[in-house]
Protein backbone atom coordinates (compact mmCIF):
# COMPACT_ATOMS: atom_id res chain seq x y z
CA UNK A 1 0.00 0.00 0.00
CA UNK A 2 1.08 3.66 -0.81
CA UNK A 3 -0.14 6.21 0.65
CA UNK A 4 -2.30 9.00 -1.60
CA UNK A 5 -4.04 11.22 0.39
CA UNK A 6 -2.58 14.44 -0.62
CA UNK A 7 -0.27 13.38 -2.53
CA UNK A 8 0.26 15.85 -6.11
CA UNK A 9 0.13 13.33 -9.03
CA UNK A 10 0.19 14.12 -12.34
CA UNK A 11 -1.46 11.30 -14.75
CA UNK A 12 -0.11 11.72 -18.60
CA UNK A 13 -2.83 10.00 -21.15
CA UNK A 14 -6.58 9.95 -20.42
CA UNK A 15 -7.16 6.70 -22.62
CA UNK A 16 -8.38 3.61 -20.22
CA UNK A 17 -5.72 3.62 -18.14
CA UNK A 18 -5.62 7.24 -17.66
CA UNK A 19 -9.14 7.64 -16.72
CA UNK A 20 -9.05 4.60 -14.87
CA UNK A 21 -5.91 5.67 -12.95
CA UNK A 22 -7.71 9.41 -12.37
CA UNK A 23 -10.75 8.05 -10.43
CA UNK A 24 -8.77 5.58 -8.53
CA UNK A 25 -5.97 8.34 -6.96
CA UNK A 26 -8.58 10.95 -6.79
CA UNK A 27 -10.87 8.44 -4.43
CA UNK A 28 -7.67 8.15 -2.40
CA UNK A 29 -7.34 11.91 -1.81
CA UNK A 30 -4.36 12.88 -4.33
CA UNK A 31 -4.78 16.17 -6.05
CA UNK A 32 -4.35 15.38 -9.97
CA UNK A 33 -3.09 16.90 -12.77
CA UNK A 34 -4.28 15.29 -15.59
CA UNK A 35 -3.28 15.59 -19.15
CA UNK A 36 -2.83 14.55 -22.48
CA UNK A 37 -1.83 15.39 -25.85
CA UNK A 38 -4.56 15.04 -27.69
CA UNK A 39 -6.78 18.46 -28.42
CA UNK A 40 -10.53 16.93 -28.61
CA UNK A 41 -10.17 14.96 -25.52
CA UNK A 42 -13.83 14.63 -23.42
CA UNK A 43 -13.21 15.57 -19.80
CA UNK A 44 -16.23 13.31 -18.95
CA UNK A 45 -15.51 10.72 -16.28
CA UNK A 46 -12.81 12.43 -15.18
CA UNK A 47 -12.57 13.40 -11.33
CA UNK A 48 -14.26 17.28 -11.02
CA UNK A 49 -11.77 19.03 -9.13
CA UNK A 50 -8.52 17.94 -10.98
CA UNK A 51 -6.67 20.21 -13.55
CA UNK A 52 -7.21 18.88 -16.82
CA UNK A 53 -4.63 20.21 -19.68
CA UNK A 54 -5.05 18.72 -23.21
CA UNK A 55 -3.50 19.22 -26.15
CA UNK A 56 0.17 19.71 -25.43
CA UNK A 57 2.64 19.02 -22.76
CA UNK A 58 4.36 21.65 -20.28
CA UNK A 59 7.46 20.10 -18.61
CA UNK A 60 6.63 22.89 -15.68
CA UNK A 61 3.19 20.74 -14.76
CA UNK A 62 6.17 18.18 -13.57
CA UNK A 63 7.63 20.54 -11.25
CA UNK A 64 4.57 20.56 -9.14
CA UNK A 65 3.85 16.88 -8.28
CA UNK A 66 4.93 14.39 -6.19
CA UNK A 67 4.95 11.42 -8.09
CA UNK A 68 4.21 10.90 -12.11
CA UNK A 69 1.51 8.23 -13.37
CA UNK A 70 2.15 7.76 -17.47
CA UNK A 71 -0.55 5.76 -19.44
CA UNK A 72 1.68 2.18 -21.47
CA UNK A 73 1.10 4.28 -24.81
CA UNK A 74 3.46 6.96 -23.30
CA UNK A 75 7.12 6.33 -24.53
CA UNK A 76 9.84 6.62 -22.15
CA UNK A 77 11.12 9.68 -24.59
CA UNK A 78 8.53 11.69 -23.73
CA UNK A 79 9.16 15.53 -22.46
CA UNK A 80 7.31 15.12 -19.20
CA UNK A 81 9.06 11.82 -18.34
CA UNK A 82 12.56 12.67 -19.19
CA UNK A 83 11.58 15.75 -16.77
CA UNK A 84 10.04 13.82 -14.05
CA UNK A 85 13.54 11.07 -14.60
CA UNK A 86 15.98 14.33 -14.10
CA UNK A 87 14.30 15.04 -10.93
CA UNK A 88 14.22 12.30 -9.68
CA UNK A 89 10.46 11.95 -9.16
CA UNK A 90 9.05 8.54 -8.69
CA UNK A 91 7.34 7.26 -12.25
CA UNK A 92 4.60 4.29 -11.45
CA UNK A 93 2.81 2.54 -14.55
CA UNK A 94 -1.04 1.76 -13.23
CA UNK A 95 -0.01 -2.18 -12.47
CA UNK A 96 2.80 -0.82 -10.57
CA UNK A 97 -0.15 0.93 -8.19
CA UNK A 98 -2.72 -1.49 -8.46
CA UNK A 99 -0.38 -4.41 -7.07
CA UNK A 100 0.32 -2.27 -4.34
CA UNK A 101 -3.52 -2.02 -3.49
CA UNK A 102 -4.38 -5.56 -4.68
CA UNK A 103 -4.60 -8.37 -1.40
CA UNK A 104 -5.44 -11.55 -3.63
CA UNK A 105 -3.00 -13.22 -5.43
CA UNK A 106 -2.30 -11.80 -9.15
CA UNK A 107 -1.67 -14.10 -12.28
CA UNK A 108 0.55 -11.80 -14.87
CA UNK A 109 0.88 -13.24 -18.34
CA UNK A 110 2.95 -11.99 -20.79
CA UNK A 111 4.69 -12.25 -24.35
CA UNK A 112 4.61 -11.13 -27.95
CA UNK A 113 1.30 -13.48 -29.01
CA UNK A 114 -1.36 -15.49 -27.43
CA UNK A 115 -1.93 -13.01 -24.20
CA UNK A 116 -5.16 -12.16 -24.60
CA UNK A 117 -6.35 -15.89 -25.23
CA UNK A 118 -4.43 -17.17 -22.53
CA UNK A 119 -4.84 -15.06 -20.08
CA UNK A 120 -8.54 -15.75 -21.17
CA UNK A 121 -8.56 -19.36 -20.60
CA UNK A 122 -6.81 -19.42 -17.54
CA UNK A 123 -9.41 -16.85 -16.01
CA UNK A 124 -12.29 -19.51 -17.40
CA UNK A 125 -10.61 -21.71 -15.79
CA UNK A 126 -10.43 -20.41 -12.25
CA UNK A 127 -14.10 -19.42 -12.35
CA UNK A 128 -14.69 -23.24 -13.35
CA UNK A 129 -13.16 -24.11 -9.90
CA UNK A 130 -15.27 -21.75 -7.97
CA UNK A 131 -12.68 -18.87 -7.41
CA UNK A 132 -13.87 -15.22 -7.87
CA UNK A 133 -11.74 -14.11 -10.89
CA UNK A 134 -11.30 -10.73 -12.46
CA UNK A 135 -9.53 -11.23 -16.02
CA UNK A 136 -7.80 -7.90 -17.41
CA UNK A 137 -4.85 -5.13 -17.72
CA UNK A 138 -3.59 -5.06 -21.73
CA UNK A 139 -6.81 -7.26 -22.21
CA UNK A 140 -8.98 -4.04 -21.88
CA UNK A 141 -9.74 -3.40 -18.37
CA UNK A 142 -7.17 -1.53 -16.41
CA UNK A 143 -6.28 -3.30 -12.78
CA UNK A 144 -7.13 -0.86 -10.58
CA UNK A 145 -10.61 -1.30 -11.46
CA UNK A 146 -10.07 -4.93 -9.33
CA UNK A 147 -9.16 -3.45 -6.13
CA UNK A 148 -11.38 -3.33 -3.59
CA UNK A 149 -13.81 -5.44 -5.37
CA UNK A 150 -13.43 -9.03 -3.34
CA UNK A 151 -11.45 -10.83 -6.14
CA UNK A 152 -9.79 -13.80 -5.32
CA UNK A 153 -7.45 -13.33 -8.39
CA UNK A 154 -6.47 -11.59 -10.53
CA UNK A 155 -5.72 -12.94 -14.04
CA UNK A 156 -4.18 -10.07 -15.71
CA UNK A 157 -2.69 -9.54 -19.78
CA UNK A 158 0.48 -7.55 -19.24
CA UNK A 159 2.08 -6.13 -22.04
CA UNK A 160 5.83 -4.97 -22.24
CA UNK A 161 4.62 -1.08 -22.05
CA UNK A 162 3.19 -1.62 -19.00
CA UNK A 163 6.26 -3.31 -17.09
CA UNK A 164 8.77 0.06 -17.89
CA UNK A 165 7.63 1.58 -14.80
CA UNK A 166 7.15 -1.01 -12.18
CA UNK A 167 9.10 -1.55 -8.97
CA UNK A 168 7.73 -3.90 -6.59
CA UNK A 169 5.08 -5.64 -8.99
CA UNK A 170 4.69 -9.42 -7.90
CA UNK A 171 2.72 -11.74 -9.45
CA UNK A 172 2.22 -14.83 -7.44
CA UNK A 173 1.93 -16.74 -10.85
CA UNK A 174 4.22 -14.92 -14.08
CA UNK A 175 3.69 -16.65 -17.65
CA UNK A 176 6.06 -15.78 -20.85
CA UNK A 177 4.22 -17.00 -23.37
CA UNK A 178 7.04 -16.09 -26.41
CA UNK A 179 9.09 -13.40 -27.75
CA UNK A 180 9.23 -12.12 -31.12
CA UNK A 181 9.59 -8.55 -32.71
CA UNK A 182 6.98 -6.39 -32.35
CA UNK A 183 7.00 -3.47 -31.20
CA UNK A 184 10.34 -1.99 -33.20
CA UNK A 185 9.08 1.71 -33.50
CA UNK A 186 9.73 1.71 -29.32
CA UNK A 187 12.58 -0.28 -28.31
CA UNK A 188 16.26 -0.71 -29.52
CA UNK A 189 16.02 -4.53 -30.28
CA UNK A 190 15.13 -8.00 -29.38
CA UNK A 191 17.00 -8.02 -26.15
CA UNK A 192 15.42 -4.37 -24.88
CA UNK A 193 12.01 -6.13 -25.40
CA UNK A 194 12.48 -9.24 -24.08
CA UNK A 195 14.46 -7.17 -21.00
CA UNK A 196 11.37 -5.01 -19.81
CA UNK A 197 8.84 -8.62 -20.35
CA UNK A 198 11.56 -10.26 -17.69
CA UNK A 199 10.87 -7.52 -15.87
CA UNK A 200 7.36 -9.74 -14.87
CA UNK A 201 9.65 -12.34 -12.62
CA UNK A 202 11.76 -9.31 -11.00
CA UNK A 203 10.01 -9.36 -7.56
CA UNK A 204 8.61 -13.04 -7.38
CA UNK A 205 9.50 -14.99 -4.26
CA UNK A 206 10.81 -18.47 -4.09
CA UNK A 207 7.39 -19.64 -3.06
CA UNK A 208 5.88 -17.94 -5.95
CA UNK A 209 5.95 -19.61 -9.86
CA UNK A 210 7.18 -18.72 -13.16
CA UNK A 211 5.29 -20.65 -16.06
CA UNK A 212 8.10 -20.21 -19.27
CA UNK A 213 7.97 -21.85 -22.81
CA UNK A 214 10.65 -24.43 -23.00
CA UNK A 215 10.48 -24.24 -26.80
CA UNK A 216 11.64 -20.32 -26.99
CA UNK A 217 14.96 -19.82 -26.60
CA UNK A 218 14.89 -16.30 -25.39
CA UNK A 219 12.44 -16.77 -22.62
CA UNK A 220 13.52 -20.54 -21.56
CA UNK A 221 16.87 -18.71 -20.96
CA UNK A 222 15.31 -16.86 -18.02
CA UNK A 223 14.61 -20.46 -16.23
CA UNK A 224 17.83 -20.56 -14.55
CA UNK A 225 18.38 -16.76 -13.16
CA UNK A 226 14.77 -16.72 -11.57
CA UNK A 227 13.95 -17.06 -7.86
CA UNK A 228 10.03 -18.75 -8.33
CA UNK A 229 9.78 -21.83 -8.78
CA UNK A 230 9.40 -22.58 -12.81
CA UNK A 231 7.12 -24.72 -15.08
CA UNK A 232 8.66 -25.47 -18.52
CA UNK A 233 5.89 -25.48 -21.13
CA UNK A 234 6.26 -27.14 -24.96
CA UNK A 235 5.96 -30.02 -27.55
CA UNK A 236 8.26 -32.27 -25.66
CA UNK A 237 9.41 -33.15 -22.10
CA UNK A 238 12.94 -32.36 -22.30
CA UNK A 239 13.95 -30.77 -18.83
CA UNK A 240 13.65 -32.24 -15.74
CA UNK A 241 11.44 -30.29 -12.96
CA UNK A 242 8.00 -29.49 -13.30
CA UNK A 243 6.12 -29.33 -16.93
CA UNK A 244 3.25 -29.68 -19.15
CA UNK A 245 4.25 -30.90 -22.34
CA UNK A 246 2.42 -32.24 -25.37
CA UNK A 247 1.56 -36.60 -26.05
CA UNK A 248 -0.60 -36.73 -28.72
CA UNK A 249 -4.19 -34.82 -28.16
CA UNK A 250 -3.57 -34.68 -25.16
CA UNK A 251 -1.81 -32.70 -22.43
CA UNK A 252 1.04 -34.82 -19.96
CA UNK A 253 2.42 -32.61 -16.61
CA UNK A 254 4.34 -32.88 -13.91
CA UNK A 255 4.44 -30.05 -11.43
CA UNK A 256 6.02 -30.62 -7.98
CA UNK A 257 5.77 -34.49 -8.14
CA UNK A 258 2.32 -34.47 -9.03
CA UNK A 259 1.40 -36.13 -12.73
CA UNK A 260 -1.32 -36.21 -14.65
CA UNK A 261 -3.12 -36.10 -18.06
CA UNK A 262 -5.51 -33.68 -19.72
CA UNK A 263 -7.34 -34.76 -22.41
CA UNK A 264 -7.21 -32.49 -25.43
CA UNK A 265 -10.19 -34.13 -28.00
CA UNK A 266 -12.23 -31.99 -27.84
CA UNK A 267 -10.35 -28.80 -28.16
CA UNK A 268 -10.97 -26.47 -30.72
CA UNK A 269 -8.77 -23.89 -31.69
CA UNK A 270 -7.07 -24.27 -34.71
CA UNK A 271 -2.82 -24.25 -34.31
CA UNK A 272 0.19 -25.47 -32.71
CA UNK A 273 0.18 -21.48 -31.15
CA UNK A 274 -3.04 -22.23 -29.77
CA UNK A 275 -1.91 -25.80 -27.91
CA UNK A 276 1.34 -23.99 -26.81
CA UNK A 277 -1.47 -21.37 -25.09
CA UNK A 278 -3.25 -24.34 -23.16
CA UNK A 279 -0.26 -25.94 -21.88
CA UNK A 280 0.47 -22.46 -20.40
CA UNK A 281 -2.71 -21.88 -18.76
CA UNK A 282 -2.90 -25.51 -17.55
CA UNK A 283 0.93 -24.72 -16.06
CA UNK A 284 -0.31 -21.53 -14.44
CA UNK A 285 -4.16 -23.35 -13.19
CA UNK A 286 -1.78 -26.41 -11.72
CA UNK A 287 0.55 -24.42 -10.19
CA UNK A 288 -2.65 -22.70 -8.24
CA UNK A 289 -3.32 -26.05 -7.37
CA UNK A 290 -6.76 -26.23 -9.77
CA UNK A 291 -7.83 -30.21 -10.36
CA UNK A 292 -6.69 -31.50 -13.72
CA UNK A 293 -10.38 -32.21 -14.39
CA UNK A 294 -11.38 -28.84 -14.26
CA UNK A 295 -8.69 -27.84 -16.62
CA UNK A 296 -10.06 -30.18 -18.86
CA UNK A 297 -13.54 -29.63 -19.06
CA UNK A 298 -12.81 -25.32 -19.68
CA UNK A 299 -10.50 -25.95 -22.47
CA UNK A 300 -12.94 -28.63 -24.10
CA UNK A 301 -15.31 -25.70 -24.14
CA UNK A 302 -13.22 -22.77 -25.02
CA UNK A 303 -13.80 -21.57 -28.19
CA UNK A 304 -11.72 -18.68 -28.67
CA UNK A 305 -12.05 -14.94 -29.11
CA UNK A 306 -13.26 -12.25 -31.00
CA UNK A 307 -10.37 -11.48 -33.93
CA UNK A 308 -7.88 -14.49 -33.46
CA UNK A 309 -8.88 -16.32 -36.28
CA UNK A 310 -12.05 -15.85 -35.91
CA UNK A 311 -14.84 -17.97 -38.36
CA UNK A 312 -17.02 -15.24 -40.26
CA UNK A 313 -18.53 -16.89 -42.76
CA UNK A 314 -18.72 -19.75 -45.67
CA UNK A 315 -19.58 -18.52 -48.87
CA UNK A 316 -19.37 -20.45 -52.29
CA UNK A 317 -17.08 -22.62 -50.48
CA UNK A 318 -14.91 -20.48 -49.57
CA UNK A 319 -14.23 -19.74 -45.75
CA UNK A 320 -13.12 -15.83 -44.54
CA UNK A 321 -11.49 -16.12 -41.05
CA UNK A 322 -10.65 -12.75 -38.88
CA UNK A 323 -7.80 -12.41 -37.38
CA UNK A 324 -7.41 -8.34 -36.73
CA UNK A 325 -5.70 -9.36 -33.56
CA UNK A 326 -2.24 -9.66 -35.54
CA UNK A 327 -1.00 -6.86 -35.54
CA UNK A 328 2.41 -8.19 -35.72
CA UNK A 329 4.71 -10.46 -38.16
CA UNK A 330 4.99 -13.37 -35.43
CA UNK A 331 1.03 -13.30 -35.25
CA UNK A 332 0.70 -13.62 -38.84
CA UNK A 333 3.23 -16.40 -39.43
CA UNK A 334 0.79 -18.47 -36.33
CA UNK A 335 -2.36 -17.50 -38.26
CA UNK A 336 -1.42 -18.34 -41.86
CA UNK A 337 0.68 -21.84 -40.10
CA UNK A 338 -2.47 -23.22 -39.32
CA UNK A 339 -4.73 -22.35 -42.36
CA UNK A 340 -4.81 -25.45 -44.16
CA UNK A 341 -6.20 -24.75 -47.46
CA UNK A 342 -5.15 -22.61 -49.98
CA UNK A 343 -4.96 -19.07 -48.59
CA UNK A 344 -6.18 -15.64 -49.36
CA UNK A 345 -4.24 -13.51 -47.28
CA UNK A 346 -5.28 -9.99 -46.28
CA UNK A 347 -2.33 -8.08 -44.68
CA UNK A 348 -1.22 -4.30 -44.22
CA UNK A 349 -2.32 -1.44 -42.47
CA UNK A 350 0.88 0.68 -40.53
CA UNK A 351 4.23 -0.39 -40.59
CA UNK A 352 5.86 -1.08 -37.37
CA UNK A 353 9.49 -1.80 -38.48
CA UNK A 354 9.54 -5.74 -38.46
CA UNK A 355 10.89 -7.77 -40.52
CA UNK A 356 8.45 -9.23 -42.80
CA UNK A 357 11.18 -11.86 -44.25
CA UNK A 358 9.66 -14.62 -41.63
CA UNK A 359 6.73 -14.69 -43.66
CA UNK A 360 7.62 -15.26 -47.26
CA UNK A 361 7.68 -19.60 -46.70
CA UNK A 362 4.29 -19.82 -45.39
CA UNK A 363 3.76 -17.27 -48.39
CA UNK A 364 5.32 -19.78 -50.81
CA UNK A 365 3.31 -22.93 -49.32
CA UNK A 366 0.22 -21.68 -48.32
CA UNK A 367 -1.29 -18.14 -50.22
CA UNK A 368 -2.75 -17.98 -53.32
CA UNK A 369 -2.73 -14.23 -53.47
CA UNK A 370 -1.87 -11.49 -50.82
CA UNK A 371 -3.63 -8.37 -50.91
CA UNK A 372 -1.68 -5.63 -48.94
CA UNK A 373 -3.34 -2.60 -48.12
CA UNK A 374 -2.14 0.86 -46.33
CA UNK A 375 0.97 2.70 -46.06
CA UNK A 376 2.80 -0.71 -45.13
CA UNK A 377 2.08 -2.29 -48.71
CA UNK A 378 5.40 -1.67 -50.91
CA UNK A 379 7.81 -2.05 -47.44
CA UNK A 380 5.76 -5.49 -47.33
CA UNK A 381 5.84 -5.79 -51.10
CA UNK A 382 9.70 -4.97 -51.54
CA UNK A 383 10.44 -8.18 -48.78
CA UNK A 384 7.52 -10.40 -50.31
CA UNK A 385 7.21 -9.93 -53.87
CA UNK A 386 8.50 -13.51 -55.66
CA UNK A 387 6.94 -15.45 -52.96
CA UNK A 388 3.36 -15.70 -54.09
CA UNK A 389 1.18 -13.13 -56.29
CA UNK A 390 0.95 -9.92 -54.89
CA UNK A 391 -2.06 -7.52 -55.31
CA UNK A 392 -2.01 -3.77 -53.91
CA UNK A 393 -4.73 -2.05 -52.57
CA UNK A 394 -5.23 1.43 -50.48
CA UNK A 395 -8.43 -0.03 -48.26
CA UNK A 396 -10.10 -2.81 -46.30
CA UNK A 397 -12.99 -2.34 -48.21
CA UNK A 398 -11.17 -2.75 -51.40
CA UNK A 399 -8.96 -5.76 -50.05
CA UNK A 400 -12.35 -7.47 -49.34
CA UNK A 401 -13.49 -7.33 -52.84
CA UNK A 402 -10.29 -8.16 -54.27
CA UNK A 403 -9.88 -10.87 -51.84
CA UNK A 404 -13.37 -12.48 -53.01
CA UNK A 405 -12.64 -12.14 -56.75
CA UNK A 406 -9.54 -13.98 -56.35
CA UNK A 407 -10.70 -16.76 -53.92
CA UNK A 408 -12.01 -20.08 -55.14
CA UNK A 409 -13.97 -22.80 -53.85
CA UNK A 410 -12.03 -24.67 -51.21
CA UNK A 411 -9.74 -21.07 -50.23
CA UNK A 412 -9.55 -19.36 -47.38
CA UNK A 413 -9.50 -15.97 -47.31
CA UNK A 414 -7.63 -14.88 -43.83
CA UNK A 415 -7.25 -11.43 -42.32
CA UNK A 416 -4.53 -11.64 -40.52
CA UNK A 417 -2.51 -8.11 -41.16
CA UNK A 418 1.03 -7.65 -39.09
CA UNK A 419 0.63 -4.66 -38.80
CA UNK A 420 -1.41 -2.15 -36.93
CA UNK A 421 -4.78 -0.33 -37.57
CA UNK A 422 -4.50 3.36 -37.03
CA UNK A 423 -4.17 3.93 -41.50
CA UNK A 424 -8.05 3.17 -41.27
CA UNK A 425 -9.43 2.41 -37.62
CA UNK A 426 -8.75 3.08 -33.71
CA UNK A 427 -8.22 -0.19 -33.27
CA UNK A 428 -7.91 -3.64 -34.27
CA UNK A 429 -11.12 -4.17 -32.80
CA UNK A 430 -12.94 -2.00 -35.38
CA UNK A 431 -10.91 -3.27 -38.06
CA UNK A 432 -12.01 -6.83 -37.25
CA UNK A 433 -15.78 -5.51 -36.88
CA UNK A 434 -15.33 -3.86 -40.72
CA UNK A 435 -13.89 -6.71 -42.24
CA UNK A 436 -16.84 -8.65 -40.74
CA UNK A 437 -19.27 -6.47 -42.36
CA UNK A 438 -17.82 -6.21 -45.53
CA UNK A 439 -17.30 -10.16 -45.39
CA UNK A 440 -21.42 -10.38 -44.50
CA UNK A 441 -22.43 -7.84 -47.29
CA UNK A 442 -20.88 -9.80 -50.21
N1 LIG B 1 -1.00 10.06 -25.01
C1 LIG B 1 -0.42 11.22 -24.51
N2 LIG B 1 0.92 11.35 -24.65
C2 LIG B 1 1.72 10.40 -25.23
C3 LIG B 1 1.11 9.22 -25.72
C4 LIG B 1 -0.26 9.08 -25.59
O1 LIG B 1 -1.10 12.10 -23.99
O2 LIG B 1 2.94 10.59 -25.31
C5 LIG B 1 -2.46 9.89 -24.90
C6 LIG B 1 -3.19 9.70 -26.19
O3 LIG B 1 -3.50 10.94 -26.80
C7 LIG B 1 -4.44 8.96 -25.75
C8 LIG B 1 -4.00 8.23 -24.49
O4 LIG B 1 -2.71 8.72 -24.16
O5 LIG B 1 -5.52 9.81 -25.45
C9 LIG B 1 -3.93 6.75 -24.81
O6 LIG B 1 -3.22 6.03 -23.83
P1 LIG B 1 -2.69 4.57 -24.17
O7 LIG B 1 -2.12 4.55 -25.55
O8 LIG B 1 -1.81 4.13 -23.07
O9 LIG B 1 -4.05 3.72 -24.26
P2 LIG B 1 -5.12 3.26 -23.18
O10 LIG B 1 -6.45 3.63 -23.72
O11 LIG B 1 -4.78 3.69 -21.81
O12 LIG B 1 -4.98 1.68 -23.36
C10 LIG B 1 -3.92 0.97 -22.71
C11 LIG B 1 -3.35 -0.05 -23.67
N3 LIG B 1 -2.81 0.63 -24.85
C12 LIG B 1 -1.50 0.59 -25.17
O13 LIG B 1 -0.69 -0.01 -24.52
C13 LIG B 1 -1.07 1.34 -26.41
C14 LIG B 1 -4.42 -1.05 -24.07
O14 LIG B 1 -3.81 -2.09 -24.82
C15 LIG B 1 -5.03 -1.67 -22.82
O15 LIG B 1 -6.12 -2.50 -23.19
C16 LIG B 1 -5.52 -0.59 -21.87
O16 LIG B 1 -4.44 0.31 -21.56
C17 LIG B 1 -6.03 -1.15 -20.54
O17 LIG B 1 -5.00 -1.74 -19.79
C18 LIG B 1 -4.03 -2.09 -26.25
C19 LIG B 1 -2.71 -2.27 -26.99
O18 LIG B 1 -2.65 -1.99 -28.17
C20 LIG B 1 -4.95 -3.26 -26.61
N4 LIG B 1 -1.65 -2.76 -26.33
C21 LIG B 1 -0.37 -3.03 -26.97
C22 LIG B 1 -0.38 -4.41 -27.60
O19 LIG B 1 -1.18 -5.26 -27.15
O20 LIG B 1 0.43 -4.65 -28.50
C23 LIG B 1 0.73 -2.99 -25.92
Amino acid sequence: MMELNGKRVLVIGLGKTGRSAARFLAARGARLILVDKRADLEAEDLPADAEIHTGGEDPAWVDRVDLVVPSPGVPRDNVLLTRASARRLPILSEIEIAGRYLTCGIVGITGTNGKSTTTTMLAEILRAGGGRTFAGGNLGTPLVEAVDKGYETVVAEISSFQLEWVQSFRPRVGIFLNVSEDHCERYRDLDEYSEFKARLFANQRAEDWAVLNRDDPRVWTLAKHLRARVVGFGESRAHHGSAVWLDGRALRFSVEGCEGLIRMTAFRLPGRHNLSNAMAAAGGALALGLAPDVIEAVLAEFRGLPHRLEFVRERAGVVFLDDSKSTNVDGAVAALASCSAPVIWVAGGVDKGGDYAPLRPLLSAKVRTAILMGPARERMMRTLQGATEVQLVETLSQAVTAAADAARKGDTVLLSPACSSFDQFTDYAQRGRVFKELVMAL
